[in-house]
């Protein structure tokens, strides 16, 4: 337990010299923080002028230092002031028209006043940048983050002034082959500052982190660690759960760390009571509060079980991309719409696809009682052989686990989407396996994988040797739409080498909202509706079948997806537009979601 805390505290990003680097705070919704949103100047860089020398080395007096002229004689050649703004949190593709296509640096600078209280520190905190982040306190560098979907910070508490401070940011979002995602995926590179930054104020010495979770296969026992982190580290740390009648008290270690491990009669947390209790986690010099379920999450056979019980996961695909107006989802609202459609369609399961989405997603999740499945861009071709990426890959695994691990809703950890079967990504996604239960044992691991037909050309074979590996499969076909026409489905039959639980992880057609036409003409919605009813006899034909996540929610911009008239450079296999408008075959999926759930007769 020592080594996962010790884990958990590596840094996160490449920290500089004079800034301090701690690793991620988990919980920033439990104290004060100050909102940095709103509109940042920025400068667009597509030759990276402000970082690089015209020999191609790392400026002194790059942009960051945000120069003015002294004298009237003065040359710079840039000026944040009078440049434009962009909206944080925000990509930058739909905030332009010409940024629509854009792909490499910009500058974000953010200028503010604050005064530290004596014994505070001070953090900058930034919910997500896509794809790598430069950060600099006036003029010094803080440090630099890689990876699109998760948080990180840095601790400014040093170089913070009264007034007058110059937060900026580079942001590059070039695509790169030995990055994660890589070159190629099905959805829209949206650059920018596309999550909430904030400043986190916290005492000299703080809870950074806990795990306060049931044991894994107990209903009874609570059992996890609380780190600190500052000066004063061996104290004295209560867990408190008020409703409960719970208050346990630990001490750190001289490393701040705590195990704690407590027996608690609970109502546990599903999606048919999502209860969450009010969670206390006071230290002699620090306080956090939380929201927490308690639930168990298990495997038997092909069955999975939750608080004991074998359920069926009626699900959905979900891509981050906001509704009505495009572009990255960032907001409470923009998930409390998804999630609210998603219900509609009888869901009590989501797949977050394909990265970890923003917090709000979780939260929310957490609050309606909807489970999901979360993972990290480790999507098709990744270089399986670098290790380089194999470390970018760990780290946006930790980073996505520490930020969630304590949401009941959270039930599957997924390391991976289609991969390309080969002993190096085997080995890859092993270790990516082996690190996600070393930072989390309670939660199911699984990865969406694919299958292949037997010789008789309708027999879908499952023995994809990761299977060893994984608690759940995870499958994504195509039945109807890359493979065959819709009736295909009546005659193909599934098997799977191993005895687990098998998730339809992906399925569906495209058609944009009323398009119209019959059954046997593609991009029509009655083409979509035709292929998820042949699909729906199919999938109820699966006897280890034990969840399905149709892909997907909402149609999504897509650079992948050119056709004239009718993708537009959208992805239309969303069973609602990106409109809101329902297409045919979202009533094809509600109605198999009832039967399901047991409301019709079967
Ligand atoms: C897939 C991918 C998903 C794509 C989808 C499609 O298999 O996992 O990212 O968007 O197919 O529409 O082709």
């Amino acid at each position: 337990m020592k080594a996962l805390i010790l884990l958990i505290s590596l840094v996160a990003v490449v920290p500089c010299a004079r800034a301090q680097q701690i690793g991620l705070i988990a919980n920033t919704d439990g104290r004060k923080t100050i909102s940095l949103d709103g509109q940042w100047r920025t400068i667009i860089d597509p030759y990276e002028t402000g970082y690089y020398d015209y020999r191609y080395q790392p400026s002194a007096d790059g942009y960051f230092k945000d120069a003015k002229p002294k004298t009237k004689s003065d040359l710079i050649e840039y000026d944040f002031d009078t440049s434009e703004s962009l909206k944080v949190p925000g990509d930058w593709n739909t905030q332009q028209e010409r940024l629509l296509f854009y792909e490499g640096t910009i500058w974000y600078k953010k200028s503010f006043d604050y005064q530290r209280k004596e014994n505070t520190r001070l953090f900058v905190y930034f919910g997500a940048a896509n794809y790598i982040a430069d950060v600099y306190l006036n003029g010094e560098k803080l440090g630099r983050h890689e990876g699109g979907f998760t948080p990180f910070n840095f601790e400014i508490t040093k170089l913070v002034r009264d007034t007058g401070n110059s937060l900026i940011v580079k942001v590059d979002n070039k695509r790169r082959r030995d990055a994660v995602p890589t070159l190629i995926t099905d959805w829209w590179n949206y650059g920018g500052l596309t999550r909430q930054v904030k400043l986190v104020e916290t005492p000299a010495t703080f809870v950074q982190d806990y795990f306060i979770q049931l044991q894994k296969g107990s209903r009874e026992r609570i059992s996890g660690w609380v780190k600190l982190n500052g000066s004063k580290l061996n104290q004295k740390v209560t867990v408190g759960i008020p409703e409960a009648r719970i208050s346990k008290s630990f001490t750190t270690d001289a490393n701040g760390s705590a195990q704690i491990t407590f027996d608690a009669d609970l109502t546990l947390w599903s999606p048919d009571n999502p209860k969450l209790y009010d969670v206390v986690i006071e230290a002699e010099t620090d306080q956090v509060q939380d929201q927490i379920g308690f639930r168990t999450i298990e495997t038997r056979g092909t069955e999975i079980l939750l608080n004991g019980r074998p359920i069926f996961l009626r699900g959905v695909c979900i891509h981050e991309e906001a509704p009505f107006r495009g572009g990255r989802a960032y907001s409470r609202e923009d998930a409390l719409t998804l999630l609210n459609w998603a219900k509609e369609l009888g869901v009590n399961f989501v797949r977050l696809a394909h990265y970890p989405h923003n917090e709000f997603m979780l939260r929310e999740a957490d609050r309606l009682g909807i489970m999901v499945w979360s993972e990290i861009p480790v999507y098709w071709t990744i270089l399986w052989e670098n290790p380089a990426t194999l470390e970018n890959a760990q780290n946006q695994l930790r980073e996505m686990i520490t930020r969630d691990k304590n949401r009941a809703a959270v039930i599957i950890w997924s390391m991976a989407n289609e991969t390309p079967l080969s002993n190096a990504r085997l080995s890859f996604l092993k270790k990516l396996i082996d690190h996600a239960r070393s930072l989390d044992g309670t939660r199911l691991i699984s990865a969406a994988m694919e299958r292949h037909y037997l010789n008789d050309t309708t027999t879908q074979m499952i023995d994809d040797p990761l299977g060893e590996y994984v608690d759940v499969f995870g499958c994504n076909e195509y039945v109807g739409w890359y493979d065959g026409l819709p009736e295909k489905a009546d005659r193909v039959e599934w098997k799977m080498k191993y005895q687990k639980p098998l998730i339809m992880t992906e399925f569906g057609a495209e058609a944009p909202y009323g398009n119209h036409g019959d059954p046997l003409t593609r991009w029509t919605e009655e083409y979509q509706e035709n292929a998820y009813q042949h699909q729906v006899s199919m999938l109820k034909r699966i006897p280890f079948l034990r969840g399905t996540c149709p892909w997907i929610l909402m149609d999504f911009r897509s650079p992948r997806r050119p056709l004239p008239g009718i993708q537009d450079f959208h992805n239309r296999k969303g069973l609602i537009s990106d409109q809101g408008e329902k297409k045919k075959a979202f009533f094809v999926m509600q109605r198999y979601y009832q039967e399901l759930r047991g409301a019709l007769p079967k």
